[in-house]
């Protein structure tokens, strides 16, 4: 049979993405679920030109189901995909719970693909959306070069911060528009004091921020940025320096990346690399003023790359500007290809 799915949080800012995304790729799926909290329960949302009812998050909302996305927070991950998998259920999990776990593969298909094969405890997981944003980039530019230093900062949008981000940034954005605020120091703080999800107004503004506070000054934000790409690629002891920065923009990541590399780069090279790897798009013709901006890109599939040049001082390093949806590719597309190579493997199984 072909096999069914069920979408954990389907409600979500990710969910409801995903919900297009399954409706505009190849169908694979035989049913399709949606599963959310007790408060969604019976709300009625469209997937492949289907309305189809939300049922709540149960041990029974997993029966019959083969493969399950997770677009949930943290603990409800860590508590309800492993009751999914003891039933079978192959999960693909988009929080960080599992990120980290030696058992458990973390899978960006157009860089290690394999990885999603070797699943003990019968989980996936789906990087965080800033290291997505540049990742597959990355790889290709490494299978050539071989990647051994990262420096890059991320201009991250409100919606990496869920419905609530986007919805605080429009408040915060009417709230301005007009009063000519901007020019005094403070005077966004004294006119804005709910800055929801974000550690400072964020509309006009820029926030170094983004998680929580980890040891010796580091965000959770930055530290998933460098454990998750050194093990996306292998590399246990890549050096990585991020500082994660929040600013106004409703979707789509961007990040300036220095790279490191174990041999010489040409700029013309690496633009060909870039033009030729699945899933990048290379837009870099800055006379032209030709190169990505998050809001040119947004609702788009691939990771968008311009302005790269080599070091100036380093013929090892290139340095470039990097822009991916971080609804689609950072989060909901990628879990979608990752369920799907499940999905091919479990038709290959059933029909050898
Ligand atoms: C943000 N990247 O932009 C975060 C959101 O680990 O999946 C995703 C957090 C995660 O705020």
């Amino acid at each position: 049979h072909r096999p069914n799915l069920a979408v954990v949080g389907a409600t979500g800012a990710v969910g409801t993405v995903l919900l297009g995304i399954l409706s505009a790729r190849q169908d694979v799926w035989g049913e399709i679920r949606l599963v959310a909290s007790a408060r969604s329960a019976g709300r009625r949302l469209t997937v492949r030109g289907e309305q189809v009812e939300v049922v709540a998050l149960s041990e029974e909302a997993f029966e019959g189901i083969d493969v399950a996305m997770f677009d949930v927070p943290d603990e409800v991950s860590a508590q309800w995909a492993p009751i999914a998998a003891a039933k079978g259920t192959v999960v693909v999990d988009n929080s960080g719970a599992f990120r980290m776990d030696e058992d458990v593969p973390l899978v960006v298909p157009e860089v290690n693909a394999a990885a999603a094969r070797i699943r003990p405890r019968g989980i996936i997981a789906n990087p965080n959306c800033t290291t997505m944003s540049m990742i597959v980039a990355l790889g290709a530019l490494h299978s050539e070069f071989g990647l051994r230093e990262l420096v890059v900062a991320s201009y991250q949008a409100a919606s990496g911060a869920g419905q609530a981000g986007i919805e605080v940034l429009r408040e915060q954005t009417a709230k301005v528009a007009g009063t000519g605020v901007g020019e005094q120091a403070g005077d966004l703080r004294a006119l804005i004091s709910d800055t929801g999800p974000f550690a400072a107004p964020l509309a006009l503004n820029a926030v170094p921020w983004a998680g929580s506070l980890q040891e010796d000054g580091w965000s959770s934000e930055e530290l998933k940025v460098r454990n998750e790409s050194r093990k996306i690629l292998g590399l246990a002891n890549l050096r990585v320096a991020v500082t994660c920065v929040r600013i106004p923009v409703i979707t789509t990541h961007s990040l300036a990346v220095h790279a490191v590399f174990e041999r010489e780069v040409t700029q013309e090279r690496a633009q060909e690399i870039l033009a030729q790897a699945p899933g990048v798009v290379l837009y870099d013709n800055p006379g032209a003023g030709e190169f990505p901006t998050p809001n040119d890109v947004v609702g788009t599939d691939p990771t968008w790359v311009g302005r790269v040049r080599r070091s100036i001082d380093d013929p090892t390093a290139l340095d470039l500007f990097v822009c991916g949806d971080n609804l689609r590719k950072g989060a909901a597309l990628n879990t979608a290809q990752i369920a799907e190579l499940v999905a091919g493997e479990l038709i290959g199984r059933a029909t050898p």
